[in-house]
């Protein structure tokens, strides 16, 4: 499995540090957490911590955009070929649109599920779509308590991919990674791990020796 750390779990009086120390641990992907105060009830990381970040690292970002109408928000992002770009089912309104215009970017496009989402919300996008990003608890906050059905809908999820002939689609899982909960959801199909309060960030610990714990959970 791969590892996107979530960016706002970070102890941001030693950002650059921490963004070593990922690197270092060899981490897939970044993953940025960009909250409007409406499609999700918090405020959170915006275009220019992001981009101070780009300039430390060459480490691909993962967007995960909770955000009303992300197509509007595409272009105050510095998105680069190979960064992930995740925006939710609910939010826009001409979702096959927005999806190409992040293909566009030489990004991979992705929809956000939240839990109360059904997989079937996305059968008219599938060609349009490089993951899918299932939201293991309701978008908003970090430090939630995992909504158990989530596990089989990835599952769920896993056996429609195979089934429809989109088993290059990936199955990205976001919200109460736990080293128990990770376990399970690798087992379920899950290809990319968002790491957050569950595992990685935790105060006072070193990020290095918790992502290498991490790995063993994932696979
Ligand atoms: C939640 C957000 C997530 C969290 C992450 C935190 O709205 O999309 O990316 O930052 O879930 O991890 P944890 O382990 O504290 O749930
Ligand atoms: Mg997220």
């Amino acid at each position: 499995g791969k590892i996107s750390p979530s960016m706002m779990c970070v102890d941001f009086r030693r950002l650059e540090e921490s963004v070593r120390a990922l690197e270092r641990a060899g981490v897939e992907y970044l993953h940025f957490d960009i909250m409007d105060g409406h499609f999700v009830p918090n405020f959170t990381l915006g275009p220019d911590f992001i981009r101070s970040v780009r300039e430390m690292t060459d480490i691909p970002f993962d967007y995960h955009l909770m955000v009303e109408r992300p197509e509007m928000l595409l272009p105050v992002f510095d998105i680069r070929e190979g960064d992930i770009v995740s925006v939710h089912q609910e939010a826009s309104v001409h979702l096959q649109r927005t999806l190409q215009q992040i293909r566009e970017l030489g990004a991979k496009p992705s929809v956000a599920l939240n839990p109360a989402t059904p997989i079937y919300a996305i059968d008219e996008v599938m060609d349009d779509i490089d993951l899918v990003l299932v939201m293991t608890v309701n978008p908003g906050f970090a430090g939630q308590k995992l909504v158990p059905s989530t596990i089989r809908k990835i599952s769920g999820l896993k056996e429609r991919l195979l089934a429809g002939g989109y088993a290059d689609v990936e199955i990205e899982v976001d919200g109460n990674v736990s080293w128990e909960n990770a376990v399970k959801m690798r087992q379920a199909g899950a290809d990319i791990f968002v790491a957050g309060t569950s595992s990685v960030f935790r105060k006072g610990e070193d990020i290095e020796p918790l992502i290498t714990k991490f790995r063993t959970c994932i696979g």
